[in-house]
Parts: C-alpha cells; structure tokens; sequence
C-alpha cells in the first residue's frame, strides 16, 4: 500500500502555491520556474504510478524547450518514447493542482482509477537542459520519486530526444541500442560514417556546417559527439552558452518566427547553417545569399529533402513499401503542393503537437514527419525494418544491395522515438553530400509562399474552436464565413485560427501571393 503519511511528510518540502492552477499541454507543463517546485516533486510521484501501470521505464524531462530562460517546464516520457498518453496528461492536471492537503487522496485516485499495481517496481529515467533551474528542479523530480520508493538513474544533463532514445532503449531491451549517451553516440555516428563514406567530395565547405545552439543543451552535447563523426563533418558551434543567454535571439524558434539570421552566428554568403533550439529537438536550415539575403529553409523543406531521397533508394531497391508524409496546418502551402503534385507522395494533415503527427506516422511502412517550426523525424514500421536489414542481406545485385544498406543506416540515423536536432542535422548532412546538393539546390526545390504568423490576446482563447485538423473553425459562430470571405480577397491565400496549446493566446496563420498580402491578411483575420 501507500504510505500516505509519508508521502504527506516529503510534500511538505514541496508545497503548493495556493490557488495556482497549471494545465499538462502539449508540451507538458511550463511556466516560470519559480511556480515548478511542488510540479516537479508531483510529477516523480506521477512517474511512478505510470511506470508501475506499464511495467516499464519511464522518463522526465526537465526543459522548456525554446521558451526564456527564467521559464522551465516538465514532460513525462512514454515507455516507447512517446509523449505521454492523453489519460493521464489529465491525471498529471489534477495531481499537479490538488492543494496540499489533498494531495495523497489524489494520488490513491489516480492509482485506484488506473488500476495501478502498487507492488509492481518502478523505474525513472530523468534529464534536464542547461537551465540555471533546472538541477535543483530535476532534483525535487528525484525526491517524489523517492517519496514513493521507485527506482531511478539520474542522466543530468542530455537532450530531451537523447532521454527519448534512453526510455527507448531501456524498454526494448537494448535492441534499438545501448540507454548511455555513449551508445547514443555510437549508433549515429555509425550510421552515418557508414552512409557518407563512399561520397567521394573533396571541397571542404560541402562538409562543415555552422550550428547555432540556442545557447542550449545542443552545445554541450555536439561537442561531446564531434570527435565521432569528425571524420566525415566538420561541425562549428555558435551560441554554445559560453556568452549569450538561452533562447535570446537566437535558435530555431526565433529564426524561424522572426524569419532572419541568429544573433552570434557569423554567417558568409552561401555557407550552410542550422539552429536548434533550447532543447535540441527542433532544427531549421538557413543560409545568406550573394546579396546578403536570408533564406530560411525549415521542417517541410526538411520534409521534403528526406522524402525525396527516401522515395528514390526505395526505386532503386526495387521494393514497394509505402511513405506517408505528415504535415499540420502550418506547412507551407507550396510544399504539401510540391510533394503532392511533383513528387506524388500522400500528404495527411494533423493538429499541431508531435503527438498528432507521431501517431499518424506509425501508420506508414516509412512515416515523415515534420512540423513547419523544424520538429520531426522519420518512422519506420517493424515490418519495414526486417525487410530492409533481410534485403541488405539477400539482395545480389550491388546496386541494390548497396541502396538497401543506405536504407538501413537511415533508419539508424533516425531516433525512433522522437524528433531529434542532432540525429536530424546528421541525416541531412548525409543527404546533401551523397546527392551533392547545395543548400541553394536544396532550397529551390520549390519557393514557399509568403505567410505570416500572429498572435491575439483574447480573454477566453478556449470560446474558438476548430475541426479539420484546426484548419476550420467550428465556433464562435461566423467566424470561419469572415475568414472566407477574407481569404477570397487574396491570390494564393489560405488563412487560420487556433487556440495555443502552450501559450494564452490565439494563433492567426495566413499566406498569399506576396508578403504585403500575407501580412495584410493576417491583421486583417486578427480583428
Ligand atoms: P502551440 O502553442 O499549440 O501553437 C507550439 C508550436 C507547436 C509545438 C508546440 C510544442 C507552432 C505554431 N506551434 O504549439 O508546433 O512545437 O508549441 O512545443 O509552432
Ligand atoms: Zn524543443
């Protein structure tokens, strides 16, 4: 049974704000640190449960991924990796705001409700990012789950796709790979050095690529992999952490919101760039060009690169297994056109947040997915793995075989369980050299139409809600007909509205012909 007394004694270490009501979103829970402790606390005891339910390891992962510094945030990992399950993101809402003294009766709740097996063991997987908060904040996470005596292994600092990899790992048992950062390491560089080692480029600026950090885990996490793929990348980190502050004009969010180049990054016309962002799960491409402009190339050019050179080792192996592309709402219209009408591969929209995109992905033998803001990764189904590994082994021709082998260290090269800033910039790098593409080749593989992005403050951003993959809106009543009939006033334009999932606000999205339309239309939607 539990012991409520005790559980009661070590939460008074982590007590409750009164009054303070937080909601587990997509992105788990995230606010100012100042307001975590008793969440952190809250969500080891969570972990517990859940591994207990599952019989399998569980991770938490302290980050607030691209948000300011002063924020912080925690997310429960899934035994495959995956984004915790939707009934009990619900649970973790009600634990995490139960006042004190009502604590322990909600966690028998959710134990009784979820059928939980309190003799089971239980064992927790924890990382945290670079945040000044985000030790001791990781630290309360270790006391709930010593509070309900569960097992744990501290992996400090990591990415959070690095602590995917590692409940991954743990609950395959060791069959994706070994659960250390070494192994980690091992696999993708592996597979990488496998995949470029037959291009034969000698110009030294197809292989080094700028990274700008985000001031982030991304950094210390680069360094410590360079000198595995060294041979084969040359790769120059920018806002590592040692100067500039996390998130703060720079990295993928900002490069991708604000659609210009990072602070603290030097950047010469033509050469190749990308930023992650703070937690190194999200990665966008980006360069200057011979008159000083920026280009952007972000997740559905990412999507679109990848899907292209997977559908043609697919060709050149001879084997029909079928590739799903996964986009949400955002995607740039050109590029569910692109891949849709130039490279004809099915295109299938979700709501916004990995989870969505995640879940429809497994529905392919080769699932892509990418959010437009650089989020994504590739699937492979189990039966789409055993094939290609057998094919690397029974196939006689060479070209096939040597395909089929390309194939497999792909799927390698993949973290499986979540999108991941590193195992992504390594899959592309690999791309572009084995194809001998530049990054300007790369970007005109269509332009993107010109959008905008907005955000609204309303008093209740729930009264707006929406079907179609948020694409339409069901209420307030009239609103979608005033965004029709907007819309119709513009070439090319598409427009949207969607409560945030992370943020109190509502999101406008709207593209057209050109930029003064796109950001006309937007303002216009906005009011
Ligand atoms: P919300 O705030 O629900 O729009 C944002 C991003 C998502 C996803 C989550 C989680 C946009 C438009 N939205 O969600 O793509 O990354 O944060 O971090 O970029
Ligand atoms: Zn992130």
């Amino acid at each position: 049974d539990m012991d409520l007394d005790a559980i009661t004694e070590y939460s008074a270490l982590h007590p409750k704000p009164s009054g303070l009501i937080l909601q587990y979103g997509t992105a788990g829970f995230r606010t100012k640190a100042e307001h975590l402790d008793h969440v952190m606390f809250r969500m080891g005891l969570l972990a517990v449960l859940r591994s207990k339910q599952t019989k399998s390891t569980i991770g938490v992962m302290v980050t607030a991924s691209h948000n300011p510094e002063e924020d912080n945030g925690v997310k429960l990992v899934d035994p495959l990796g995956e984004m915790l399950a939707p009934s009990w993101e619900e649970h973790a809402t009600c634990l995490a705001n139960a006042e004190e003294q009502d604590m322990p009766r909600v966690l028998m709740d959710i134990s009784v409700k979820a059928a939980v097996n309190l003799q089971q063991d239980a064992f927790i997987v924890i990382g945290r990012d670079t945040r000044p908060t985000s030790e001791k904040l990781s630290q309360s996470v270790i006391d709930g789950v010593t509070a309900l005596e569960g097992q744990f292994h501290d992996y400090g600092l990591v990415t959070t796709p690095q602590l995917h990899y590692m409940v991954y790992c743990r609950n395959t048992s060791g069959q994706y790979g070994e659960a250390t950062l070494e192994g980690y390491y091992q696999k993708l560089s592996k597979a990488f050095m496998e995949l470029t080692k037959q291009t034969l480029c000698s110009e030294d600026e197809y292989r080094s690529v700028k990274v700008d950090c985000a001031n982030g885990i991304g950094a210390l996490k680069l360094k410590e992999m360079e000198h595995y793929v060294s041979q084969g990348l040359s790769v120059q980190l920018f806002n590592d952490g040692t100067k500039g502050k996390l998130n703060h004009l720079c990295g993928a969010d900002f490069v991708k919101s604000h659609q210009k180049p990072p602070q603290g990054m030097e950047m010469k016309s033509n050469e190749r760039c990308c930023s992650f962002d703070g937690d190194a799960d999200r990665i966008v491409y980006h360069y200057l060009d011979v008159d000083g402009h920026f280009h952007l190339i972000d997740g559905d050019k990412i999507a679109t690169l990848i899907s292209s050179f997977l559908k043609e080792l697919l060709l050149e192996i001879g084997e029909s297994l079928n590739i799903g592309v996964v986009q949400t709402a955002y995607a740039n219209g050109s590029s569910t056109r692109y891949l849709e009408e130039v490279m004809k591969v099915p295109v299938y929209c979700t709501k916004t947040g990995v989870k969505h995109l995640h879940h429809k992905a497994q529905e392919f033998d080769i699932g892509v997915y990418f959010e437009a803001n650089g989020h994504g990764t590739v699937l492979f189904s189990k039966a789409a793995e055993t094939k290609i590994r057998q094919l690397t082994k029974e196939l006689e021709d060479e070209k096939r075989k040597a395909a089929a082998k390309m194939l497999e260290n792909v799927i390698d090269l993949f973290n499986q369980a979540a999108g991941d800033a590193i195992s992504d910039m390594l899959v592309i790098e690999a791309i572009l050299m084995l194809k001998d593409l530049t990054i300007q080749q790369w970007d005109a593989l269509y332009m993107d139409l010109p959008n905008r992005q907005l955000k609204v403050k309303v008093a209740d951003r729930q009264v707006i809600s929406t079907t179609d993959a948020e694409r339409q809106v069901v209420t307030p009543p009239g609103l979608q007909e005033a965004i029709n009939d907007l819309v119709k006033k513009y070439k090319l334009s598409r427009a949207f509205v969607r409560p945030s999932g992370t943020e109190d606000v509502v999101r406008v999205y709207a593209e057209a012909d050109s930029q003064e339309n796109a950001d006309s239309l937007a303002r216009a939607v906005s009011f």
